[in-house]
């Protein structure tokens, strides 16, 4: 484990670790965007370089793209692969259903793609993402530039009627500017508090014109494995 890490930095590395073993020789495997994620990159990557690991990754994001390479991991695109043994990415949180809310990096379309184009997801977290109820995380949408400002609107009257506690959409900036994801969209961040009923309001959001994905991946996840501070790790 690499010195002086910081608590939270520990639970990410510990968590990452376990994760990285469950890869084996020969897989294709999906790797995930985020501060988390990237130790598992790395993880990996020292697993190529000490066991000649032989793998082939998918990359969710432009970021894990050049860390992969930067770290001797063999990269291709999800059209070459086709399909994935197993993708590890982190959330922003997670339930008791191990359903999740993904995007606060910004990468959840990609991640959605490869996730559910994957046999296996093992997400890797922190104790402090799991949640009884999703939602304290701000929910994200990736929706088209043209009328982004209308969807949004439309986002917000759909939301009057959904079992949520909280209404307000942003968007999201990247200093002055608005955020721009790896495909050239943007991300509207919904402040919802608490979400009844994550399935439908999935299917309700992505039923918008504008919208291109949502953050919450429903049945998609069938591992969570929690690094804590002391450097516990547990599976759910
Ligand atoms: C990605 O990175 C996301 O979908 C999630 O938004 C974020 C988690 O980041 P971190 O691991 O830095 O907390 O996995």
């Amino acid at each position: 484990m690499p010195s002086e890490l910081s608590p939270i930095d520990k639970a990410k590395f510990v968590a990452a670790k376990q994760a990285s073993s469950y890869v084996e020789d020969g897989m294709k495997v999906g790797l995930g965007t985020g501060s988390t994620a990237a130790w598992l990159v790395k993880c990996l990557g020292e697993r190529v370089e000490k066991e000649s690991l032989n793998i082939k990754g998918v990359p969710t994001s432009s970021r894990t793209a050049a860390l992969a390479r930067e770290v001797g991991i063999e990269v291709i695109s999800l059209d070459e692969a086709k399909w994935l043994d197993l993708t590890i990415d982190g959330a922003d949180e997670y339930d008791g259903n191990l359903n999740l809310i993904k995007g606060g990096g910004g990468a959840l379309l990609q991640e959605k793609i490869v996730a559910t184009a994957s046999d296996q997801m093992i997400v890797i977290a922190d104790a402090s993402k799991q949640v009884e109820t999703l939602g304290a995380f701000p929910l994200p949408i990736e929706v088209i530039p043209f009328g982004w400002q209308t969807t949004k609107t439309l986002v917000e009257e759909t939301l009057i009627g959904m079992d949520v506690l909280g209404r307000r959409v942003s968007l999201r900036m990247n200093g002055d500017a608005p955020f721009y994801t790896d495909e050239g969209n943007h991300i509207l961040d919904m402040h919802l508090n608490r979400i009844g009923n994550a399935r439908q309001l999935s299917l309700v959001i992505n039923q918008m014109p504008g919208v291109v994905e949502n953050g919450l991946f429903i049945d998609i996840c069938d591992v969570v494995i929690v690094g804590f501070g002391d450097g516990r790790v547990e599976t759910r």
